[in-house]
C-alpha cells in the first residue's frame, strides 16, 4: 500500500506537465507488435482475441500499464492540442472506425474519458489497444476511469460474462485491481477539466482530486463517485437528486460556479448517450462526447470527439451511424440531456462549436483561395 501516497503530484511546479520517459526498446518492440496483432481484429471476425494474445500476455501488459497509471497524478495534466474521446462501451469494431476518422496515436494526442467496457462485445479487445498504446507512447493517450470500471458495474453489464468467456473469470479479477489504479480527471492546458461523469459538491480546489490516493475504489458517495457518475441537467440551477440513485445532478449554475472557483474554461465529460454524439449545455460550459454511434442497438445516435487546438478553440469529428441491422426496430433517438429548453438557444449553442477543419496542405490551399475571394473563414469557438 506504499504506492497508496507517492501519486500527490500537487506540488508539481514543472513547466511542462508531459515528461518525455524512455522507453525499453524491448517493451517498445513487444507493444508494437502487440499492436499490430490486435490490429488484426478490426473488420475481422473469424478470429479472436484469445487466437492472437494469452491471459499470461494480458496480464503481463497490465502490469506494465499499471505502473505507468500510478506515475501519474489522479488528475492527468495535458497539454491542447488534443482530441477528447467519450464512451466506448466494448464497441471495438467502432472504436476503430473512429481511429480512421479522427487518427490514431501516435499521430494524434487522445484523451478516452471512461467506460471502455460493459454493454457491447469486445470490452477486453478496446481494453487491451488502449492499454498497449498507452505503453508505447505514454504522453500521446491519457486514459481516465469510467463508471463502468468498477466491479459492481462491470459484474453485472456483460464484462464479467466476456472475461469469463474469453479467460476465465481469474482475469477479471486482474482488470479490478487495474482499474483503482486509473487516474480520474484530465486538465488540459490548465483551461478544460475532463471527467467521465461530472462535477462534486466536495470539487472546491482541483489539488483535491489530486489528492485522492490510489488504488481505490469507489464505494456509494463522495468526490470520486461524483466524478464518475453525476450527470448535467437544465432543469435547474443547483443540486438535485440522481435518477440514477446514486451522486447528484447540476445545473448551469453549478458549472459556472466552478469554472469560476477552479479557472476553468471548460469541463468535457462523458457518461450519457446523446444523439449527434455530442451536446453543448445551457451557459456553454460543458460538453458531453459520447463515441460510439448506434449505442447498444438502442439508440441511432451519431458519435463525436471534441478536438481542442493550440489556441484552445473547439470543434468537433462525427461519426455518423451506420444503417442498423434489419433485426433491430425499436432503436430511438436519444433525449437531450442538458441543453437549453429553447429549442433555437439550443441550437445556437450547438452551432457555436464548428466542424474540425483538417490541418495540412490541403487545408492552407482552402484557406488561401478563400481569402482571395473575400469569404470570410469560419472560425471555432474561443474560449475567453
Ligand atoms: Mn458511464
Amino acid at each position: 500500500m506504499s504506492t497508496d501516497t507517492n501519486n500527490n503530484n500537487s506540488g508539481n511546479n514543472n513547466k511542462s506537465a508531459e515528461k518525455v520517459v524512455a522507453l525499453d526498446p524491448k517493451v517498445a518492440e513487444w507493444m508494437d507488435d502487440a499492436i499490430k496483432r490486435l490490429n488484426t481484429l478490426y473488420n475481422n471476425t473469424n478470429i479472436n482475441i484469445c487466437n492472437i494474445m494469452s491471459g499470461h500476455e494480458i496480464i503481463a501488459i497490465l502490469r506494465l500499464v499499471e505502473t505507468i497509471f500510478m506515475e501519474e497524478s489522479n488528475l492527468c495534466e495535458c497539454e491542447a492540442p488534443i482530441k477528447v474521446v467519450g464512451d466506448i462501451h466494448a464497441q471495438f469494431q467502432d472504436l476503430n472506425k473512429l481511429f480512421d476518422l479522427i487518427g490514431r496515436v501516435p499521430e494524434e494526442k487522445l484523451i478516452f474519458l471512461g467506460d471502455y467496457v460493459d454493454r457491447g462485445p469486445q470490452g477486453i479487445e478496446v481494453l487491451m489497444l488502449l492499454f498497449c498504446l498507452k505503453v508505447r507512447y505514454r504522453d500521446r493517450i491519457y486514459i481516465l476511469r469510467g463508471n463502468h470500471e468498477t466491479p459492481s458495474v462491470n459484474k453485472i453489464y456483460g464484462f464479467y460474462v466476456e472475461c469469463q468467456y474469453k479467460y476465465g473469470v481469474g482475469i477479471w479479477w486482474d482488470f479490478q485491481a487495474l482499474f483503482n489504479r486509473i487516474p480520474m480527471a484530465g486538465l488540459i492546458s490548465k483551461r478544460v477539466l475532463c471527467m467521465h461523469g461530472g462535477l462534486s459538491p466536495e470539487l472546491t480546489s482541483l489539488d483535491i482530486i489530486r489528492q485522492i490516493p490510489r488504488p481505490c475504489e469507489p464505494l456509494d458517495r463522495g468526490l470520486l463517485i461524483d466524478l464518475l457518475w453525476s450527470d448535467p441537467t437544465n432543469k435547474g440551477d443547483g443540486w438535485f437528486h440522481s435518477i440514477r440513485g446514486i451522486s447528484y445532478m447540476f445545473g448551469k449554475g453549478v458549472v459556472e460556479q466552478a469554472c469560476k472557483l477552479l479557472s476553468l474554461d471548460l469541463i468535457i465529460r462523458a457518461h450519457q448517450v446523446v444523439q449527434d454524439g455530442y451536446e453543448m449545455m445551457t451557459g456553454r460550459r460543458l460538453i458531453t462526447v459520447f463515441s460510439v454511434p448506434n449505442y447498444c442497438n438502442q439508440f441511432t445516435n451519431a458519435a463525436a470527439v471534441i478536438c481542442l487546438n493550440e489556441n484552445l478553440e473547439i470543434s468537433f469529428q462525427q461519426m455518423l451511424p451506420p444503417p442498423l441491422p434489419p433485426t433491430v426496430t425499436n432503436a430511438k433517438a436519444t433525449p437531450a440531456i442538458a441543453s437549453d429548453l429553447n429549442k433555437d438557444a439550443a441550437k445556437a449553442d450547438k452551432e457555436s462549436i464548428k466542424p474540425y477543419q483538417q490541418k495540412g496542405p490541403s487545408a492552407e490551399k482552402d484557406k488561401k483561395s478563400s481569402e482571395k475571394s473575400g469569404e470570410k473563414e469560419e472560425k471555432s469557438e474561443k474560449k475567453p
